[in-house]
Parts: C-alpha cells; structure tokens; sequence
C-alpha cells in the first residue's frame, strides 16, 4: 500500500469465498479479473479462509492469519458469503462483521442500478445505498438475563459522531460525484431521538465543517424516515440518488432495493476504509442453491470491478461493467434467479466472451 496506483507491478488479492455459495461465484470473479489482462497490474491472488465452515473445522471463524495477511499482504480482498447459524454458538461470531471492524471497513457502498434498454440511455433505478459498517446493533454487545417477566434480551445500539461523520463525509463526497447530486439521510429520530438523531445531526453537518471548504455545497439534502424510505423506494425508485443509513437501516434497504433491479444476484458491494478495500456480493451464502453450479456470478464480477474502480483502475472496471451490462441486455445466458437456466461457469464465460 506504500506504492501509488500507477506505480504497482502487481496487485495482491486477497480472496476469501467463506461459505455456500461464496465458493462457486467468487472464483468467477477472480478469473473474470484474471482476463483483464494489461489493464490491471498483474493480478496476484492469496487464499485465505474464514466462515462457519472454517469454524465447524478449526474453532475459529476468523483466524488471526487471515486478518494478518490482509493487513500486510494485500492490496485490496473479494469476501464470498458467510453462513452464520441463527441461534447462539458458543465461540463463534459473525467473522464478515469481524473483518469489517478489524480492518476498519467503515463505508458499505452498495450501488443498485438497472440496465438501460441501450449503452447510454437512463437506467430506471440508479441509487447507491451508503450504509456505515462498523457500529449501530451490530456491536453485537447482546446481554440475557431472567426477570419478572421470564428471559429479557438486551442489545446496545451504538452511534458516534465520529462514526457518522466519516460515513457522511464518505456518502457526501459519492453524491457530488454524481449527475443528481442529491443524499437522503435515512433514520427513525422521530422514535430514537437519541441514536438516530446524532446520526442524522451529525452527517447534516457534514457540509458545514471548515475542512469541507463548500465542496458539497451543490449537494442537496432530503431526509426520510426508514419505514416511509422503504415505502417510497418501491413506489418511486427514481426519487433517490445516494442514501446513507446507520448499519442495520442500511443492511434491510440495499437488500429490499436489489428486488427493483431483478435479483440479489446482481448486487455488488465494497467494504471501504481509508487503507484498504474490499468486494464483497451483497447476497449470502444461499444453501438451497449451493453447489448446484447456478449461482449468479454477477454480483460479485461488479464487487471486483468496484473494488478495482476505487483503487483508480477505471479502465478495468469499466470493461467488467460493460461486459455484465451486456450479457443482462441480452438476456440469453442468465441463471436461474432471472428466470434463466444458464449454469454459472456459462454465465461467466459470456462475461469473459465480451471482455
Ligand atoms: N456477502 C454477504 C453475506 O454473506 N451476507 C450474509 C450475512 O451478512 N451474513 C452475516 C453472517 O452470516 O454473519
């Protein structure tokens, strides 16, 4: 990470598949990488395991190896999907939730954009939900205890305005760069006055901060409660540009949001800090599905070309988007969560067909 884009030789990947179905369409993204040729440095891929599997194996679902090695190996990482149990396992927890907080992943950028009818014309959805990754009720800090009224579970929600801010500044910065440039500053002050209303203080304030020198000046602001967003994302998509959300707001509205689009399965997404970056498809590890071959490579082909077009590899990731783009206006080749029955190594090699 000392070395400049344009000056590194070869890029260091760290890929983690994890669970289920991590393991058949995070592959895919690598070789779709891989086919990139000379317009990436040559790409250099490192193994690295963490999930429920690796727990059910080894008793740790995040072995400090792989944080190590991320942190000192790599330039950037592809995460697959976790299968985390619904119930409490001694031992255990949610390693991507882990990773996100070890390697202070603080932004999950998750765009969700339709394919325009031609190259070029308008997508009817186009919005980017910005959701903050490290705090809210995913500090996990869960307490059980019996009282009056038998067992009483406790979560703590947490909400800093360090945390907001840099999540807002972050979320700022995308809406400036876009056409629209319009953010809503999604929460629920009107119930937690508390939480939500620091966050929705806070990333308001973002603008007005002497370092922001009127750069997001021609941003514009609108805010919505969640359960309304939610509402209004269905009944009027096009009314949104960039949404930032606390944790959890933001985990339920970019999954809703990827129904606009077709599939889960074209839903990509990075975990970025200000070291280090990391593609990540926003569906899970799906068991029904795995090791069947039809999971969508998709979603996380465009988390690779994500991760590459924040590390300024714009050329790259613009010919993995261009090459989905294509397969999905034509329609031919599609697993079948978009109703096709394409298998996902047809599906990756129409990619590679028009890299
Ligand atoms: N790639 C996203 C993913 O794995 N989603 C499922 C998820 O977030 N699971 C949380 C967990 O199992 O710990």
């Amino acid at each position: 990470r000392s070395l400049s884009t344009a000056a590194r030789r070869s890029l260091k990947i760290g890929v983690i598949p994890a669970d289920g179905i991590g393991k058949e369409v995070i592959p895919a993204a690598t070789r779709a990488i891989e086919a990139l040729g000379s317009d990436i440095p040559k790409p250099e891929f490192i193994d690295l395991v963490a999930g429920w599997e690796t727990f059910t194996r080894t008793g740790v679902a995040l072995p400090k190896e792989t944080v190590e090695i991320l942190r000192s190996e790599c330039d950037c990482a592809l995460f697959g999907s976790v299968s985390s149990p619904s119930r409490k396992v001694v031992g255990y927890s949610s390693p991507i939730v882990a990773l996100r907080k070890e390697l202070d992943l603080y932004a999950n950028i998750r765009p969700v954009k339709s394919v325009a009818r031609e190259p070029g014309h308008e997508s009817p959805v186009d919005l980017i939900v910005v959701r903050e990754n490290t705090e809210c009720l995913y500090v996990k800090q869960e307490i059980l205890t019996t009282g009056d009224n038998g067992k009483e579970a406790r979560a703590t929600r947490l909400i800093t305005e360090r945390a907001s801010g840099r999540i807002g500044q972050m979320a700022f910065e995308l809406a400036s760069a876009r056409p629209r440039k319009h953010l809503t500053i999604i929460h629920k002050s009107n119930v937690l006055s508390v939480t939500d209303g620091l966050f929705r203080e806070t990333v308001r304030a973002v603008p007005k901060l002497p370092k922001t020198n009127g750069k997001y000046d021609d941003v514009t602001i609108a805010e919505q409660l969640v359960d309304s967003a939610v509402y209004r994302l269905f009944r009027e998509p096009e009314i949104f540009d960039v949404m930032v959300a606390p944790n959890l707001y933001g985990d339920i509205i970019s999954d809703a949001a990827a129904a606009l689009v077709g599939s889960l399965g074209l839903i990509p997404s990075i975990n970025a800090g200000d070291n280090f970056v990391m593609g990540e498809p926003v569906h899970g590890s799906a068991p029904d599905i795995e090791g069947k071959g039809i999971a969508n490579p998709l979603a996380s082909i465009r988390s690779a070309a994500l991760m590459l077009r924040h590390l300024g590899y714009d050329t790259g990731a613009d010919k993995l988007d261009t090459a989905v783009d294509a397969v999905l206006r034509d329609g031919k080749v599609l697993t079948p969560d978009l109703k096709g029955n394409s298998t996902t190594e047809e599906v990756l090699q129409a990619v590679l067909k028009r890299l």
